[in-house]
């Protein structure tokens, strides 16, 4: 049985989601550490002297804190080799995984947060319109890529599909996704997965979607 994994977290849904999605997957046990967004647990001194960014996720390994949500991911999906999440550094598929994996991690990351701070943390018509214009060009290749493939990288599920699931979520949650159906179809795929589901992220679908005014103009 593997040691509980403290992961810091401020809801089912943020960068943790990740994580916890990735702890599942390999079976490694999480001990949840809640932290008040509102609040403003995360900038309290007891966490800026574990994580001076005041931000998570952040888990505590043998090593020490470690934040950044894909970083932990792979550190973790590292330690199982079996569960082939990250494919061995001679695999044929380790170009291709690494660059979807930082797709994920940073171009669909960048342009979804966009489109979820406009839509929900701080919201603006205007804004969520130019956001998500701004995604369109990044969806559209994902989209073609995922038309007759089940998932991103070979043909089997690998962490670039928790990144990326991850972000779909998001932007479903904000009615960015309506007009994607391979992204949809992918997304629903994904779902299916137990540790998806234990990791509580896509219960964020099952709330209303954030009311969202028609831009003027
Ligand atoms: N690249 C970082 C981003 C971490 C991040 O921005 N986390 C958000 C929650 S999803 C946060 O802690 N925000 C706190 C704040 O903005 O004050 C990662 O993937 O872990």
């Amino acid at each position: 049985m593997n040691a509980p994994l403290k992961l810091y977290s401020f809801a089912p849904f943020d960068r943790a989601a990740r994580v916890r999605w990735t702890a599942h997957e390999l079976g490694v046990p999480v001990e949840e550490v809640g932290l008040n967004y509102i609040a403003g647990e995360h900038r309290e001194a007891a966490y800026r002297a574990k994580n001076p960014f005041c931000r998570v996720p952040l888990v505590e390994t043998d090593q020490g804190a470690m934040v950044q949500s894909v970083a932990i991911c792979q550190y973790l999906a590292e330690q199982h080799p079996e569960s082939g999440l990250v494919p061995p550094l001679d695999s044929p598929l380790r170009a291709s995984w690494l660059s979807w994996l930082f797709v994920g991690a940073s171009d669909l990351d960048a342009a979804g947060f966009q489109v979820l701070n406009y839509t929900v943390l701080r919201p603006d018509p205007e804004k969520r319109a130019t956001a998500i214009r701004v995604a369109e060009p990044l969806l559209q290749v994902i989209e073609a890529h995922m038309a007759d493939r089940d998932y991103v990288v070979g043909d089997r599920f690998t962490l670039p599909d928790i990144v990326l699931g991850h972000e779909l979520v998001l932007l479903s949650f904000c009615r960015a996704l309506d007009g994607w159906p391979h992204l949809i179809r992918y997304r629903d795929r994904l779902s299916q997965r137990p540790a998806a589901q234990a990791s509580g992220l896509f219960g964020v679908l099952k709330h209303e979607p954030p009311a969202v005014k028609a831009s003027a103009g």
